[in-house]
Formats: C-alpha cells, sequence, structure tokens
C-alpha cells in the first residue's frame, strides 16, 4: 500500500479485513479494546510533523535548486507547500517556529511560462499574501521561483540553492 498522506495512521482490522485511517498519532502497542481485532498499524505521521488544518508540512534541511526540490517533494508523495487566503495564516503560524526572518526556503511556485504570472505548482493564481516589499522585482530579469522566510516572500533565481518545504494532505 503506497501512503501518500502525511498524517494519517492506518489500523487494520484483522476480523472485518478492513482498513481505518487516523489524523492522530496510534501509540505503538495500540489495542482498541472495545474492537479488539483492530490491532495492526502504520503510522507515518511523524514524517512530517507540522500541522495545519488540512495537510502537514516537513522543513528539509538540505540545500536544493527549486527544480531538485520539487522533485524531492513530489518523489516522497507531496509537493512544495503551497498557500492560499484560507490557509496562509495557519501555516506561517506554525511555520514561524521552524524558520528565521533571515533564511530562505523554496515554496510551490514560479513564474516561468510567463513572466509576472505566478502560478503554485498546480496551475492556479498566486494570491498576493506575503511579497516582501518591492517584490517580485524579477531582479536582473531571472528571478522565476518563489521563496519565503518566516515573514513574507521573495522571487529568486530558480537555480539557486535553498531548504525547501514540502507538505502531504492529511486524507
Ligand atoms: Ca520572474
Ligand atoms: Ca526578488
Amino acid at each position: 500500500m503506497l501512503v501518500k498522506v502525511c498524517c494519517a495512521a492506518f489500523a487494520f482490522h484483522e476480523n472485518r479485513k478492513t482498513c481505518y485511517f487516523y489524523d492522530f498519532k496510534l501509540q505503538a502497542d495500540y489495542v482498541n479494546v472495545t474492537d479488539p481485532g483492530l490491532v495492526t498499524y502504520v503510522d507515518v505521521r511523524e514524517e512530517y510533523p507540522l500541522h495545519t488544518g488540512q495537510n502537514c508540512m516537513k522543513v528539509y534541511n538540505v540545500e536544493q535548486t527549486w527544480f531538485d526540490a520539487n522533485n524531492t517533494c513530489s518523489q516522497d508523495g507531496g509537493q512544495l507547500v503551497t498557500m492560499t487566503p484560507d490557509d496562509v495564516d495557519l501555516k506561517y503560524a506554525v511555520l514561524h517556529e521552524h524558520l528565521s526572518a533571515e533564511e530562505w526556503f523554496w515554496i510551490g511556485a514560479n513564474d516561468i511560462d510567463t513572466e509576472g504570472e505566478w502560478k503554485w505548482n498546480d496551475g492556479s493564481t498566486v494570491q498576493p499574501l506575503k511579497w516582501m516589499p518591492d517584490n517580485p522585482d524579477n531582479s536582473e530579469g531571472n528571478e522565476d521561483c518563489l521563496e519565503t522566510t518566516n515573514i513574507h516572500w521573495n522571487d529568486q533565481p530558480c537555480n539557486d540553492l535553498r531548504k525547501f518545504i514540502c507538505e502531504k494532505l492529511k486524507f
């Protein structure tokens, strides 16, 4: 079974031959005493420890180009973090203590296809939620990928090496 979600624990009910998903961590010796068939599980939650409403995130502390970071997240069953008006405050609240005001991390948007038209990796338009003052500035005509601190965004050359943040859906 390929699990492409971050925060799920799952249990297998031996009598019903059924899997159950949970959005909380199961203990190593978890046995449901009122339902004793439910005894086995795999917990993948710890891999992506930063939880928000629908997602959980992981900060990768290795430096890669935006393209390699994007591939790393995909190969891990996730994606570079996206931000919408609905979840941006919650995500920064969670990320705040794990990032700093000085260090930049790749997240999942670019304007590679059309200069100035910022798109998240799913093709949706980037709402101007967190741009640093005077950005995006496409400095030297070569800043097409989105990076963030714990405060705001900047457009930056995609081949620069940065740490990055992946996310997965909870379910
Ligand atoms: Ca650009
Ligand atoms: Ca810039």
